[in-house]
């Protein structure tokens, strides 16, 4: 069962139904050669201070770079897509009350590198919530055109609600074989992986999560964004970073030279206060 391929100009419910029903799916050219070329630009700098990973699952020759929001503009803009926060939500919505970012990292797999293992994302959380709670929804922008020989991210869709000792067979292995530009969407519970790289380039994904309110982040969103940085950013995108409450209470803070409790406190309008510039610890 290939990946769906859909249009850029997509409504959200035909990403929705391919969700449903294969827990990806791929939206082409949904990203410009501008924003794409600024992208670069802007993180080119993060990529080439990052170093390969330490053990098999992130990849001894993959290279994973985060505090993307911090780092560049056009990735604040990605972030903040409204078909991909369209679908981000609406797939969410039966589970919390609003959604947060989850992570920004791009992925760079280098030549020589090998399949990576088949996993689902749902278990950054350790298993720990029941399967009929979805997690996340995942994006993965292709900033270099993902081919089979590069490693275009392997996926089994209809694997969701699979049974968890069901493994997948290599015939089940799809591709998400797509132009530069383009994005894929994959849930919490796909069954997925980085692919090896046969080729002689880089294979380059921007990989966006957006996970349920009150679940911790896996990019601790208060570190890689901190405050001093955050507070020059629209609240919208603020809010999304975590920098709001929760759950009803969760995510409160108190002001630690006023004494204010902020957040549970507030009105529903107010909750995503940010610490005005003069208000902040130094
Ligand atoms: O790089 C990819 O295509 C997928 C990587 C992935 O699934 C992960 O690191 O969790
Ligand atoms: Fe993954």
């Amino acid at each position: 069962m290939a990946i769906q391929t859909l249009k850029a100009d997509t409504n959200p419910e035909d990403v929705l139904a391919c969700l449903r029903s294969d827990g990806a799916c791929v939206v082409e050219n949904r990203l410009s050669p501008d924003r794409l070329a600024q992208l670069i630009e802007e993180t080119q700098p993060l990529v080439d201070q990052s170093h390969n990973g330490e053990d098999p699952f992130s990849g001894h020759l993959t290279r994973r770079t985060g505090a993307l929001v911090a780092a560049s503009p056009a990735c604040q803009e990605i972030v903040q897509d409204d078909l991909v926060l369209d679908v981000a939500r609406q797939f969410l919505a039966p589970y919390c009350r609003r959604i947060q970012l989850m992570l920004t990292q791009i992925i760079s797999i280098f030549p020589g590198e090998t399949d990576q293992l088949l996993h689902r994302d749902r278990l950054a959380w350790g298993g720990y919530v029941p399967n009929e709670i979805e997690t996340q929804l995942n994006t993965m922008w292709a900033i270099t055109d993902f081919t089979l020989e590069n490693g275009a991210t392997r996926v089994v869709p209809g694997s969701a609600a699979w049974p968890a000792e069901r493994e997948a067979k290599p015939e089940e292995v799809e591709r998400a074989v797509m132009a530069k530009g383009s994005v894929l969407f994959f849930t919490g519970s796909v069954i997925h992986a980085g692919g090896g790289n046969q080729s002689d380039g880089v294979r380059m994904g921007l990989n966006i999560d957006y996970c349920l309110d009150w679940l911790r982040q896996e990019e601790n969103q208060y570190l890689s964004c901190p405050p001093d940085i955050a507070r020059e950013l629209p609240q919208s995108l603020t809010d999304l970073m975590g920098y709001t409450t929760g759950g009803f209470t969760v995510g409160y803070y108190t002001d630690p030279r006023d004494g204010q409790e902020r957040g549970t406190r507030q009105a529903e309008e107010a909750v995503g206060y940010l610490p005005p510039k003069e208000g902040l610890v130094q």
